[in-house]
């Protein structure tokens, strides 16, 4: 079977934490990667160990199943998946493992992403995925969402948590300033 590849960009990031990883952040196209690099980004911001893949449901269906076998057993905690049209790759990796499986929708085809939302997001009952926004802005939620999962048995990742939303709730000003 063949090994699982990694985007070609992200090579950094997957070389310095994969050993580690608790995170695995998929995707189901290189192309996919200019989105879901902001869960990566976001990642490695708090230290979290991670890594990055291509699986494809569609393309690479036993690369999909192999991954999703071995997720648990390698210390896999969390699988961020993120895909565009019909993004059936967040959906089958639920259906493959008991871990945790968070569904980024990639606004990739002409639909711009609704079509991805609307099948990452209606899983028959029993076999959830917590689906987030379309594109960039999911990304980084879904990152976050998985920070804050891994921070409720990590005491020092929680208090980086609490100061990062304390930051961003106070550089919120009171008033909007005039527009130039
Ligand atoms: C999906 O098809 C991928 O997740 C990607 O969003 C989309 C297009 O893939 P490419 O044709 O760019 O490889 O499976």
């Amino acid at each position: 079977m063949r090994k699982l590849s990694s985007p070609t960009s992200p090579k950094k990031t997957v070389a310095k934490s994969s050993s580690t990883a608790v995170v695995s952040i998929i995707m189901g196209s290189q192309s996919d990667w200019p989105v879901m690099q902001a869960a990566s980004a976001l990642l490695k911001s708090f230290a979290v160990a991670h890594e990055v893949k291509i699986v494809s449901a569609h393309r690479t269906p036993k690369r999909l199943v192999e991954f999703a076998d071995k997720a648990a057993g390698r210390g896999i905690r969390i699988i961020i998946a993120g895909a565009g049209g019909a993004a059936h790759l967040p959906g089958m990796t639920a259906a493959l493992t008991h871990l945790p499986v968070l569904g980024v929708p990639v606004p990739s085809t002409v639909l711009g992403g609704v079509d991805a939302l609307h099948s990452i997001v209606q899983m028959p009952r029993g076999i959830p995925v917590a689906t987030f926004a379309i594109g960039e802005h999911g990304a980084a939620n879904a990152a976050l969402h998985a920070i804050s999962i891994l921070a409720l048995s990590d005491a020092a990742l929680s208090k980086k948590l609490r100061a990062f939303r304390e930051k961003q709730t106070s550089s919120v000003p009171l008033s909007p300033k005039a527009s130039a």
